[in-house]
């Protein structure tokens, strides 16, 4: 079974708030194509892609992709088509500045992004922009990357060009896509560009700068921008919801918990705690990692000073939070052969994971179906953070293309029937829903093999034509009638 939920689940009955966002999303370079037209520079992506197709499932690059440079009319006449409120897309940061320094502005990249947010505010779709999902300008990471904190020099630049061109007509703005999927993916595992392998120190690097880089950004906005735009700021984090593999033992129970404090808490800790800066166990563990068992000289987790701990905490309006699947975790003790390695996270964190053997497996080895995640994940976020206001920034499920999609239709079912139990029976202060995405596209490391849209675009037709999946009927019934239909 793809769902636990009931033909008789008495959350069909609810309905959505009549002013919740209902969203979809799209990122520049999985959609945009366009790769090196009218002065756009390399990115990290552009990089990675030509230079190590061998890295991608099928070899292949966004450098047409679903061709939005051109078709972006085709992309808001169908989110126009599912009657969503909001249309979540990112930047292309070397679009717009192709060296990504503010000393040369690209004029056809500010043309281009002015084109999109017009014909959305036309068609009363409210923008919501990403400034940066994943796209980093090749120079910046010549200089290191994030894990070089003078990046956030040149993000802070890049943003205060950004609200000033385009924040009269955006109300919503989310500064980094998924920083765990940057850091500890980009310069930890190296499953996404630039591909750095580095565990349990680049990664460590690379969250700082990325919490400096948000905070200044927000700081920026509010003291510039907010009075005459009026707009909202927030950051939009990833994470599963961890269960502990046997929920009897104390232990696993205390893993599951820290584990989400070493993924998720990492990165909103800081912003949203009560004390602000990283989670306590994973400032104490990862010290006595680094100083005790690995004779280094200080922690591998580089620390925030008590004037950054004030500057970062609070620098969000709402909490961004996508999530696609779940994992079980285990608490590995110091003599348990399985455990990871000292100095990589997981080693760090004392855990190990799995996968619960009821949870269906999709095209994707790192997604199986998990029923209670997304419940899980926002009452965490609720009882860790006071119950801020949510936006469920992504969701969505992989397959290999099919346009009677109905296992995304039942993911979506299941987790949308979620959504509205913990806002009703669980009081979690949900405000938007985004599906992960609007139409099929350059799935990083998956190339086109993996697809995740509401509308399947044919990657062989010059056209990319976007034709509408039964999940896209079924996001715009939920949307129509604010109910899960059934
Ligand atoms: C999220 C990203 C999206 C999207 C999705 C699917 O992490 O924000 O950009 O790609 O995951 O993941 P993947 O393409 O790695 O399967």
């Amino acid at each position: 079974a793809t769902t636990t939920q009931q033909p008789d689940d008495p959350a069909y009955e609810l309905t959505f708030p009549e002013d919740f966002l209902f969203s979809s999303a799209t990122a520049s370079y999985q959609i945009e194509g366009a790769w090196n037209i009218s002065g756009k520079g390399e990115n990290i992506w552009d990089r990675l892609s030509h230079e190590h197709p061998e890295l991608i499932l099928d070899g292949s690059n966004g450098d047409v992709a679903c061709d939005s440079y051109h078709k972006y009319k085709e992309d808001i006449r169908i989110v126009k088509e599912l009657g969503t409120k909001v249309y979540r897309f990112s930047l292309s940061w070397s679009r717009i500045l192709p060296t990504g320094a503010i000393d040369v502005v690209n004029e056809d990249g500010l043309r281009y992004y002015n084109a999109i947010i017009d014909e959305c505010i036309a068609n009363k779709i409210e923008p919501m922009i990403s400034i940066f999902h994943w796209d980093l300008p090749q120079p910046l990471q010549d200089m290191g990357g994030f894990p070089n904190e003078v990046i956030a020099d040149y993000f802070v630049d890049y943003a205060d060009l950004v609200f000033e061109k385009f924040g009269d007509r955006v109300k919503w703005w989310v500064t980094v896509n998924e920083p765990w999927s940057v850091c500890a993916d980009g310069y930890g595992a190296g499953g996404k560009a630039p591909g750095i392998k580095s565990e349990g120190r680049a990664d460590y690097l690379c969250a700082h700068t990325v919490l400096k880089a948000h905070a200044r950004t927000y700081h920026l906005y509010k003291d510039k921008y907010f009075a005459t735009q009026q707009g909202k700021l927030g950051i939009a984090a990833n994470s599963n919801f961890y269960f502990p593999k046997d929920p009897n033992n104390p232990d696993d129970v205390a893993a599951a918990k820290r584990w989400l404090d070493f993924q998720l808490g990492w990165y909103t800790h800081p912003i949203f705690s009560a004390n602000g800066d990283y989670p306590p166990e994973l400032k104490t563990r990862v010290r006595d990692a680094s100083i005790n068992k690995q004779k280094l000289h200080k922690s591998r987790l580089p620390e925030f000073t008590a004037q950054e701990v004030a500057y970062i905490k609070g620098t969000a309006d709402f909490y961004g939070i996508n999530t696609y699947t779940s994992n079980l975790v285990a608490d590995a003790k110091e003599t348990d052969p399985n455990r990871p390695a000292v100095g990589t996270r997981a080693g760090d964190c004392g855990i190990t994971t799995s996968v619960a053997p009821e949870w269906d497996a999709t095209i994707a080895s790192w997604f199986y179906v998990a029923p209670g995640n997304m419940r899980g994940l926002l009452n965490w976020i609720k009882d860790e953070y006071n119950n801020p206001p949510v936006i469920i920034t992504e969701n969505g499920y992989p397959d290999a293309g099919a346009i009677k999609d109905v296992q995304r239709v039942n993911y979506y079912r299941m987790n949308l029937l979620e959504v509205l139990k913990a806002i009703n029976d669980d009081k979690c202060n949900v405000i938007g829903y985004t599906t992960w995405s609007l139409m099929d596209n350059y799935e990083w490391f998956y190339g086109y093999e993996h697809k995740f849209g509401l509308y399947h675009v044919d990657f062989n037709d010059p056209d990319r034509p976007r034709i509408p999946k039964m999940s896209a009927k079924f996001y715009q019934k939920l949307i129509s009638t604010r109910k899960v239909p059934k």
